[in-house]
């Protein structure tokens, strides 16, 4: 155990931030939860604003980035080729980006718009249907992908262009705050970045552990309780540690693998014995109205509610605000873990990659799934609405998963899918967090007894969540910890042009359609 290599005030203050959140929710529970409560309404309720504009801003900026004489520079040498080819990188984004509440959400989210649609539509209505199809497509669309891949702009930049390798969020922002970026400032940085983290990942396992206890009690009859819950989270982190322990090559390649395969499984699945013809109609059809009412989407923050006489749906706070912050919260880490994988790739290839694969690959779950509960809905074999009102969504997932043929092989497929999805976005998050808190990290791997620790220490604010309770606690695990980060992401942005600007002004190969950025160019002032 090498502990000089541990950069302590970072690793102490992350530690320090997480148990002064933890501990008084769990000695004073219903406290706790009223005052998240008032923070997390606080936050989407003055400042939703400013999630919704930093999402589209980020949008935009991205693709400028990728169609500007930006996107035409190398990450790498001359004459590299991409370390990956297109599919294994695709499913290596995936995997590390999205998680298990893409089954929960992709599931179940329209039920919940059917009931409560945005615009001032009345619920259950055609329009509403319409909408609800296809709201969970915006969601887990461009923008979010955008946000996802910003901080992979600086980071991968100066990782493989500038050689000096970053692995820390702070360090990519020492071209906007220079020096602070080694002193406290730096520091306060990354333990906002690793309380972010914290903060969506709790949210994550929060949702993802009862979908997974409800499946486990459907396969072995043991009932949902919150010891089991609790007992699924521990097994979850048993596995993803020691996927993380073992090492990047190993145990996350491998799950990754095994994640792609089965995921495809399911959802080829569900749309060859499910409602085919309706799953193709309505997800395409989704495909027109997302692209008609995509700015309305992105911009829609309800500003009349402040009247009475209109009344309030608080749909953006419950929802887009939600998921930006979400987003946000994990953008940093899967930054650092796209930069690390598109080693090759220009700029260009890299966003639209991201971009085009992520969000094709969103569209295919909440196509399938979604659109199957909801034709179950729509066509009255099973009421999925009346269900999950009376059940909750963890047991009406199971319940329209039970619709299908060979339904109890399906659950314990889906189940175990929900689980290795769950830790392929953790093993890689104890890694990262492992390597934030390190001085260096020799041969690139973070030390194991380290990586361990933050797998552990993963579990504990999701455990907190969820014995405080409700969903609207849960939700708020991101907002909060989002905000900050949402800063950070502006810096990351500010910093990514500012340090490439004056590289590439300096380069000679400025009009060519792929710009190497060698030794010589690089402007060290601000290095
Ligand atoms: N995002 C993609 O649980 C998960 O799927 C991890 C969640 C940010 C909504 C990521």
């Amino acid at each position: 155990m090498n502990k000089k290599l541990i950069d302590w005030p970072t690793f102490i203050g992350a530690l320090i931030i997480l148990l002064s959140v933890s501990l008084p929710l769990i000695t004073f529970p219903e406290a706790g939860a009223n005052v998240i409560n008032i923070i997390n309404n606080y936050i989407t309720g003055k400042f939703g604003v400013l999630f919704l504009a930093l999402g589209l801003f980020t949008l935009i900026f991205m693709l400028y980035i990728a169609f500007s004489k930006y996107g035409k520079i190398k990450l790498g040498k001359r004459g590299t080729e991409k370390e990956f080819g297109s599919f294994s990188w695709a499913a290596m984004l995936f995997s590390a980006g999205i998680g298990s509440s893409i089954l929960y959400w992709g599931m179940i989210e329209w039920a919940y718009y059917y009931q409560g649609p945005p615009f001032g539509i009345e619920p259950m209505t055609k329009e509403a249907i319409e909408l609800a199809a296809t709201y969970g497509i915006f969601h887990w669309g461009p923008i979010a992908w955008a946000i996802y891949t910003l901080p992979a702009l600086p980071i991968a930049y100066f990782y493989y262009v500038r050689k000096n390798p970053v692995l820390k969020i702070s360090s990519a922002t020492k071209p906007v705050i220079g020096k602070l970026a080694d002193g406290p400032v730096g520091v306060l940085i990354d333990i906002l970045f690793i309380f972010g983290l914290l903060g969506g990942a709790g949210t994550t396992l929060a949702l993802g552990a009862p979908m997974i206890a409800e499946g486990v009690s459907h396969i072995t009859g043991i009932p949902v309780t919150l010891f089991s819950q609790a007992g699924i989270m521990v097994l979850c982190t048993l596995i993803f540690a020691i996927s993380a322990y073992s090492g990047l090559n190993k145990g996350i390649k491998i799950l990754s693998d095994i994640n792609l395969w089965l995921a495809i499984f399911i959802l080829v699945f569900i749309f060859v014995f499910g409602p085919t013809v309706f799953i193709s109609e309505s997800t395409f059809t989704s495909l027109g109205v997302l692209m008609d009412n995509f700015f309305h989407m992105a911009t829609w923050l309800e500003p009349l509610a402040a009247f009475e006489a209109y009344p309030e749906t608080r749909f953006p706070e419950t929802w887009t605000v939600f998921y930006w912050a979400w987003w946000v919260v994990y953008a940093p880490f899967v930054g650092l873990f796209v930069a690390r994988i598109s080693y090759g790739r220009t700029i260009k290839e890299m966003i639209l990659g991201t971009l085009i694969y992520g969000t094709l690959g969103c569209i295919m779950f909440f196509g399938i799934l979604g659109n199957f509960g909801l034709y179950l809905q729509l066509s009255g074999s099973f009421d999925v609405i009346g269900h999950m009102n009376t059940f909750g969504a963890p047991a009406t997932i199971i319940a329209i998963l039970n619709q299908l043929p060979i339904s109890g092989f399906i659950v314990l497929m889906f189940t175990i899918l929900a689980i290795i999805f769950l830790s392929t976005t953790f093993d890689s998050a104890s890694y990262i967090l492992a390597a934030v808190v390190q001085k260096h990290v020799p041969g690139g791997e973070a030390l194991r007894w380290n990586r361990l620790f933050w797998a552990f220490t993963l579990l504990i604010l999701p455990l907190v969540l969820m014995f405080i309770g409700d969903l609207e606690a849960l939700q708020t695990a991101s907002i909060v910890a989002g905000f900050p980060v949402m800063f950070i992401m502006l810096l990351l942005a500010i910093s990514f042009v500012k340090a490439c600007g004056s590289d590439l002004r300096a380069s000679k190969e400025y009009r060519s359609p792929t710009i190497y950025i060698d030794r010589r160019t690089i402007q060290k002032k601000d290095k």
